[in-house]
């Protein structure tokens, strides 16, 4: 007895001395490492106890995949529909989770009440302005970061603003100005909620291209200047599984430098698929490896605080009819919730890292 108590605290001792003992989730990994690991979460399958547990279990932070879109929260011009966002943030807040809010200007998932009719500049702003200050205010000190501003530079080379409602079309007042258009909407959200981290967010733009050029100069302008802006999310909607990593932390290191947090905040790995919605092995296991480094090039930055996947099971991937089923099998569990080897790659690699 007497030995088995001082062979126990032995063990316990060298646990504690050593941090050696692993961890069992992802959570637990991210949360020994001061990190974020998150996920977008759609309310309707929260029903779902396999893809509820799976998600507390597993995750510290949620984003709604798609109902803090416009076409969702704010239906028509003097209705605000919060309850499907309520219904996440009441998740998150009795798991113990963070949020992240999505996104509160973008061109797609607009409400055609508003896209399918003329308006001056000057309504469209204050229309913006109000969107902003409900949603932001709604959920101040629940969500503590925003998307203010999502994709807002075009896939054209040169890089070019992209021609939207909020930009030039006609725009809230500063078409042909720049960036000057989202310094508002960063003020806005500012001022309905001063807690929260406030982000632009964007598509291919994770490693070092025109794009994230143009993103990084207009970032640089913003916090010389003041503009309310706290991190830049890059989405990392990887199309297969070849991330070009070290240009992807150099890039990282250049905006966290700047002085802003910088999120992973979409990332899928989307691999060729059969007819029944299964990749190769090999593919499996390259797609492990694209996990593995992409958060390896986080974790080198110590302004990296999050990384969160697009959704977490194949079986609600958007993946799948975006690419009309020829692609697929991009998150971290397969269709009934077995982790895959990426989430053991994900899981090791936040475990390796200790930044407390
Ligand atoms: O995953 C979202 C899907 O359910 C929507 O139908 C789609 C509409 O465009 O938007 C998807 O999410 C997008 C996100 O909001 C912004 N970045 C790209 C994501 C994938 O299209």
């Amino acid at each position: 007895m007497r030995y088995m108590t001082r062979c126990c605290w032995w063990i316990s001792f060298f646990i504690l001395a050593t941090g050696a003992s692993s961890s069992q989730t992802l959570r637990e990994a991210a949360d020994r490492s001061g990190m974020l690991v998150g996920t977008a979460v759609r309310p309707q399958q929260l029903s779902e106890s396999l893809y509820a547990t799976t998600l507390a279990r597993e995750f510290n932070m949620i984003e709604p995949e798609d109902v803090m879109k416009w076409e969702t929260i704010h239906p028509a011009p003097e209705t605000f529909d919060f309850s499907q966002g309520d219904q996440l943030v009441a998740f998150a807040v009795s798991h113990q989770m963070k949020v992240r809010g999505h996104t509160l200007t973008w061109h797609q998932q607009n409400p055609k009440w508003l896209t399918g009719q003329q308006r001056t500049p000057e309504q469209l702003a204050r229309i913006l302005e109000q969107h902003i200050k409900t949603v932001v205010g709604h959920y101040r000190d629940k969500v503590s970061a925003w998307d203010v501003i999502n994709e807002a530079f075009d896939e054209t080379t040169p890089v070019k603003l992209r021609s939207t409602i909020w930009y030039d079309q006609p725009g809230i007042g500063y078409a042909g100005k720049g960036s000057r258009y989202m310094e508002n909407c960063f003020r806005w959200a500012h001022a309905a909620d001063p807690g929260a981290l406030l982000f632009y967010n964007d598509v291919e733009a994770e490693a070092v291209n025109p794009k994230s050029d143009a993103i990084y100069a207009m970032v640089r302008d913003f916090r010389r200047r003041g503009v309310p802006i706290d991190g830049v999310g890059f989405q990392m909607h990887l199309g297969n599984p070849h991330p070009d990593v070290a240009s992807i932390s150099q890039n990282i290191g250049r905006f966290t430098a700047l002085g802003v947090k910088v999120h992973i905040t979409e990332m899928d790995v989307a691999l060729p698929v059969d007819a029944d919605g299964n990749a190769h092995s090999a593919d499996l296991q390259l797609q492990a490896i694209a996990y593995r480094d992409v958060a390896s090039a986080c974790l080198a930055h110590t302004g990296c605080t999050a990384i969160q996947t697009w959704g977490f099971t194949d079986k609600y991937s958007w993946i799948g009819s975006h690419s009309k089923h020829t692609q697929g099998a991009a998150l971290l569990f397969d269709r009934e919730y077995r982790a895959k080897p990426a989430y053991e790659a994900l899981r090791k690699m936040l475990e390796s890292s200790r930044r407390r």
